[in-house]
């Protein structure tokens, strides 16, 4: 085992111009995790795990307040392009960049007309995982930003009457008078411009799903996003490289979107007072003999390999894996004894969001485009009457499908657990497929009566054969270390001073929207206390 060294601080150099220029490397990066023969561990007031929303939103809060930052992320820097002069891999031509660590793709949307889409890839820490569970597949984003690098953007604020369901022990009227605000504006959210979406090409197939919406009587409602609608009209105008125009988004964005490299990251490393480790999978964290905590990771390179095991210490320790990353490391981090003081709840309260997915064929008079914008801007709310909320998805498949693709949220009840399995050394989750059934009916309150109204049939060839419902998997994981249980009401875990969750493990399960303006806000929310309470 080595240690990584103070001069890793170099880093924070190529980082920071990385991400703010597009420069620098990702050999760079490799080079500076640890060094054989150093003897001192390198120890640092905050050590956040993970560089998604929670991590991104503390880094930065905990850097303005003074506080050097370290953040550690298992995925790759991605600022670097590949062979073909891009970063990132086009959405219908998957390759090695689009999968962490698999040797065959997971496409969320497996099958067309019959024929499976998946393929042969060489395994890499690419950037999106398929983590597989024994009854769902939950897709995560890999890398520096966490889910902000492949996630559809849409940055949606919960209606404000639904969120006393959505998380019980928050005062809603701070969050939306300051957290929620403060959420939006540091995301950069922003509304597409209604008069050029009525005319635009790329959002026919948006159209469509109004039309149909409207006519069975649901409410049609407009979404904001966090992909640039200016950078958006110029794609369509043929005056910049196209992104969301060419179908790009869950294996990453060449341009146009503002990922948290772009707002939160970057301000976070422009203070001077935030490094970033790459490539540094976090394995334990344990109270260190001086107080604070030792945090041990494993250095991978690019096919998954274990370099070499870095160990740094800790003042603070904030997890922000993301809910499934959170709550695997503290489910093991209890089990095995190394944070012996963390409560029952750990583990406990995880649920899809309710997600799940459908198509429906359209007649030859309602095209839904060849081109689509692969960034969606609107959604079927039918979530008081039938428990769901459809967002009007894209398939952006560069032909003309004449079908509509929608992916629900929905009020499913079902939450599973995690638990540590000694013999396989791995932490399982008990979610069953069976378990969707709530929101495949919640689901079937929209479609089945557009159907009716429209004569028209699911379709049965998207994810399998003859099968209508993607049921097997999840975008949008959530809890799992739940805010006021296996935490207090901001964060701080139970019976480990200096401890904390702050990403969407604290969320029980279901946000009644998508979810990441939430995760940012109660983020946002908690980091403010903490700072002023526990620094
Ligand atoms: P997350 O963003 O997942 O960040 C966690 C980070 O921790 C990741 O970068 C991990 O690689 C890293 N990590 C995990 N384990 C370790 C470890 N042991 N050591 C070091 N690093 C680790 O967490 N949400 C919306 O609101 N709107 C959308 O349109 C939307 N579309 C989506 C589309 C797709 C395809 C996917 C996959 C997700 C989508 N989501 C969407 C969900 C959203 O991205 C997700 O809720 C947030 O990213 C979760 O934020 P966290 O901060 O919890």
């Amino acid at each position: 085992m080595t240690s990584e060294t103070s001069s890793s601080n170099d880093y924070k150099q190529v980082s920071r111009r990385g991400l703010l220029a597009g420069t620098g490397s990702i050999l760079a990066v490799a080079a500076l995790g640890g060094r054989a023969g150093a003897s001192t561990a390198v120890h640092v007031p905050a050590l956040v795990i993970g560089t998604g929303y929670g991590g991104a939103v503390a880094a930065l809060r905990l850097a303005q307040a003074g506080v050097d930052v370290r953040m550690v992320e298992m995925g790759m820097s991605w600022d670097a392009p590949g062979p073909d002069g891009k970063i990132f891999a086009s959405t219908v031509k998957p390759d090695y960049r689009s999968f962490w660590l698999r040797t065959r793709t997971k496409q969320p949307i497996n099958n067309f007309l019959g024929f499976p889409l998946d393929k042969d890839v060489p395994r890499y820490t690419g950037i999106l995982d398929a983590e597989e569970f024994g009854g769902i597949t939950v897709y995560q984003g890999r890398g520096v930003g966490g889910g902000s690098l492949v996630n559809g953007g849409m940055a949606v604020t919960p209606r404000r009457e639904r969120f006393a369901a959505v998380l019980p022990s928050v005062n809603a009227d701070e969050m939306y008078d300051r957290y929620f605000p403060r959420a939006n504006a540091g995301l950069g959210v922003n509304h597409v411009d209604v008069a050029w979406w009525e005319t635009a090409d790329c959002y026919q197939f948006a159209r469509v799903g109004r039309k149909h919406a409207q006519r069975s009587g649901f409410a049609f409602v407009f979404v904001p996003n966090v992909y640039d609608f200016d950078y958006m009209k110029r794609e369509a105008a043929g005056a910049v490289p196209r992104s969301a125009l060419a179908g790009e988004v869950i294996y990453g964005n060449n341009h146009g979107k503002k990922t948290l490299r772009q707002t939160y990251l970057a301000q976070a490393l422009a203070t001077g007072k935030v490094t970033i480790s790459p490539l540094h999978k976090v394995t334990s964290v344990a109270p260190a003999a001086g107080g604070g905590y030792t945090v041990v990771m494993d250095r991978l390179d690019t096919g998954g390999g274990v370099m070499e095991s870095v160990t740094m210490t800790a003042d603070k320790v904030f997890f922000a894996a993301g809910s499934v990353g959170t709550s695997k490391l503290l489910t093991k981090l209890k089990a095995t004894g190394a944070l012996p003081g963390l409560n029952d709840e750990i583990g406990k309260g995880w649920g899809d969001n309710g997600n799940v997915m459908c198509g429906r064929a359209n007649h030859m008079w309602d095209p839904t485009g060849k081109v689509q914008a692969a960034m969606p801007t609107a959604g079927i709310d039918n979530w008081d009457a039938g428990g769901a909320f459809a967002e009007v998805a894209p398939l952006p498949t560069g032909i003309e499908t004449y079908a509509s693709l929608y992916l629900s949220i929905t009020r499913n009840p079902n939450r599973a657990a995690f638990s540590w399995n000694a013999a396989t050394g791995k932490v399982d989750l008990d979610w069953q497929t069976a378990w969707k059934q709530p929101s495949i009916d919640a689901a079937k309150s929209i479609f089945d009566k557009i159907n009716a109204k429209e004569g028209t049939i699911y379709r049965t060839d998207l994810f399998g054969s003859y099968k209508i419902w993607g049921d097997h998997l999840t975008y949008h994981p959530l809890g799992g270390a739940v805010l006021n249980k296996a935490t207090d009401n901001y964060g701080r875990l139970h019976g480990h001073p200096g401890l904390y969750v702050i990403d969407g493990a604290l969320i029980p399960g279901n946000t009644s929207v998508n979810p990441f303006v939430t995760i940012t806000a109660l983020a946002e929310r908690n980091i403010e206390k903490i700072i002023a309470t526990d620094l």
